[in-house]
C-alpha cells in the first residue's frame, strides 16, 4: 500500500457541470480560477454521473460506494441506515486517519431535530444543512449567538423572497454560510487536527442550491456580463413522460421570461464564484501549513440544476444531464501533474474507492465502486465499466410516482419507467442537450433493446451471493 496522504473532499449542492471554467473553455460567466487551477494540475472527469437527481440518495451513494437499492436511502426524508453501511470516514478511521466534516452532509432528513445528528464515523462533525427549517444547526447556531440581527434578517429575506427569483442577500460575506463553512475547515487544518496522523476532511457547501441569494461582492460580479439564455425548444416535452410537461408549464413564467431567469442564472454563477474563492482559501491554508504536497483535493457536487434549461428549474425526479452530470476535479495542489481529462463515464458510487485510493487507504474497488484514480493520480486503474446507473424510487405524492432506472453510456441514455410508458431514450452523440426522446422511435429499437439488456445485466451482476460452503 502507498504511504498515507491527507484528503480534502469538497462537495457543493446542486451545482451544474458547466458552472466551472475548466468545463466551459473559460467562458466569461464561469469565474472559478481556483478549481480550474486544480484541474490544470490534476484530473478533470467530464462524464461524471450521480446515482440520483436529489440530495440524500446521491450523497448516500457517494459516502458508501453503493447504489440506492443497496444502501437503502431511497428518498430525501430518509436516514442512511448505519448498521448495514460502512461510510468513507469509517473506512479512513480504520486505516488510521482522523476525520472531520463541516457544512452540509444531508444523510438524515432536514427537520427540527429532537436527537443528536449521527456522526456517521466522523471524529468531528459540524453539520450545517443550509435550510432555514433547520434553524439550530451549527451555522445557524453560530449566527444566532454572534449576529442575532443577521440571523433575523436572513430568515426574513428567505421567507419574503422565496425560491423563484434572484436577490442580493444583505448577509455580509464574512458571515455567509459558505464563508463560515470554509473558516471551520481552515481552523481544522491549522489548529485542530492531530499533527501526527493523516486526515480526511469533508467540506459541504449548501450553495449554489436555491434560494438565489448571493452576497456581495459576488452578487454584483455579473451585472455587466452576458450569460447564455436557457436551452429550450417549443414542444420538446411532447414525447416525454407527462410530468415533464406539467412541471415545465408551471415554471414557464420564470424560465421563459428573460427578465426573471437571467438574474437567477447570474445569481447561480455568483454563488459558484463565492465557493471558488473559498476553495482557494482552503488550498492556501494547506500551502501555509506545508501540506499542499501531501494532500489530495477533490471537488464535486451531489447533483445538478436545470437553471431554466428545458423550461425547468431546481431538480426533481428527472434524469436529464442537467441534473445527472456534475463536476468532478481532483489534484494535489502542491504537486501538479500533466493535466488529464477523463471522458469515460464514471459514477458517484466510485468516489469512496477513489478517495480511499488517493489517501493510500485502499488499492482496489470498494463496494460497487471502482477507483477513478490510483495513488499517483493515474486515471481509471480498475478499468472503466462503461456506463453509469441511476435509480429513483416511486413515492406517492411526488411528481413521478414510478420507479425509474437509468443507464447512461458515453453515447446513449435510457430511462426505464417501471409500469409506465413511454420511457426515455437519448442519442447523446447527436443530441447532447437531450431535446429529443427517441424511446418510441422504431429506428432506435436496437439501441433500446441493447441498453435494456445492459440494465438487466447490471442488476444480475449485483445480485448478492450466498457464502460458499464447500462440497458440490
Ligand atoms: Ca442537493
Amino acid at each position: 500500500m502507498p504511504s498515507p496522504r491527507n484528503v480534502v473532499f469538497i462537495m457543493t449542492d446542486q451545482q451544474r457541470f458547466d458552472t466551472l471554467g475548466c468545463n466551459t473553455g473559460g467562458a466569461a460567466w464561469t469565474r472559478t480560477p481556483n478549481v480550474d487551477a486544480l484541474a490544470a494540475g490534476g484530473v478533470n472527469f467530464v462524464n461524471h454521473i450521480v446515482t440520483n437527481p436529489v440530495c440524500s440518495p446521491s450523497r448516500a451513494s457517494i459516502f458508501t460506494g453503493k447504489y440506492i437499492t443497496e444502501h437503502g436511502l431511497w428518498a430525501n426524508g430518509c436516514s442512511l441506515p448505519q448498521c448495514t453501511n460502512r461510510t468513507i470516514p469509517q473506512a479512513f478511521s480504520q486505516a488510521g486517519f482522523q476525520t472531520a466534516h463541516f457544512g452540509k452532509l444531508h444523510l438524515v432528513p432536514i427537520i427540527i431535530r429532537t436527537r443528536p445528528h449521527p456522526p456517521y464515523g466522523f471524529d468531528v462533525c459540524e453539520v450545517a444543512e443550509g435550510d432555514q427549517q433547520l434553524i439550530d444547526d451549527a451555522y445557524f447556531h453560530w449566527l444566532r449567538q454572534n449576529h442575532p440581527d443577521l440571523f433575523v434578517s436572513y430568515l426574513t429575506e428567505m421567507f419574503q423572497q422565496g425560491h423563484t427569483k434572484a436577490y442580493k442577500s444583505l448577509m455580509p460575506e464574512e458571515c455567509h454560510q459558505t464563508t463560515w463553512t470554509t473558516g471551520r475547515a481552515i481552523d481544522y487544518i491549522r489548529n485542530r487536527r492531530n499533527r501526527n496522523k493523516p486526515f480526511f476532511l469533508s467540506v459541504g457547501y449548501f450553495d449554489p442550491h436555491h434560494a438565489w441569494n448571493p452576497c456581495e461582492p459576488y452578487a454584483s460580479m455579473y451585472d455587466k456580463i452576458d450569460v447564455p439564455a436557457p436551452k429550450f425548444r417549443q414542444g420538446e416535452h411532447d414525447k416525454r413522460p407527462a410530468p415533464y410537461t406539467g412541471f415545465a408549464k408551471g415554471l414557464a413564467g420564470i424560465t421563459r421570461e428573460p427578465a426573471n431567469i437571467t438574474p437567477i442564472i447570474k445569481a447561480n454563477h455568483a454563488m459558484c464564484a463565492h465557493i471558488d474563492v473559498c476553495v482557494g482559501k482552503i488550498i492556501q491554508a494547506l500551502r501555509d501549513e506545508g501540506l499542499d504536497k501531501d494532500t489530495a483535493v477533490v471537488f464535486t457536487a451531489d447533483h445538478g440544476e436545470f437553471l431554466g434549461n428545458h423550461g425547468m428549474l431546481w431538480k426533481g425526479p428527472y434524469m436529464l444531464d442537467d441534473l445527472m452530470k456534475v463536476p468532478l476535479v481532483a489534484g494535489v495542489p502542491g504537486s501538479p501533474r500533466q493535466p488529464a481529462v477523463v471522458d469515460e463515464v464514471t459514477s458517484g458510487v466510485d468516489l469512496m474507492a477513489t478517495l480511499l485510493s488517493l489517501g493510500g487507504a485502499a488499492d482496489g474497488p470498494v463496494e460497487s465502486g471502482q477507483r477513478l484514480l490510483d495513488a499517483e493520480l493515474a486515471p481509471m486503474p480498475d478499468g472503466s465499466r462503461g456506463y453509469a446507473i441511476a435509480e429513483w424510487e416511486a413515492n406517492k405524492g411526488r411528481p413521478i410516482n414510478a420507479s425509474l432506472r437509468m443507464i447512461r453510456t458515453k453515447e446513449h441514455k435510457l430511462v426505464h419507467y417501471n409500469g409506465q410508458s413511454p420511457g426515455e431514450l437519448y442519442l447523446l452523440g447527436e443530441d447532447a442537450d437531450e431535446f429529443e426522446n427517441r424511446y418510441d422511435d422504431a429506428s432506435c429499437a436496437d439501441i433500446r433493446r441493447q441498453l435494456t439488456m445492459q440494465l438487466a445485466e447490471h442488476y444480475m451482476a449485483r445480485k448478492p451471493r450466498v457464502p460458499y460452503e464447500g462440497g458440490w
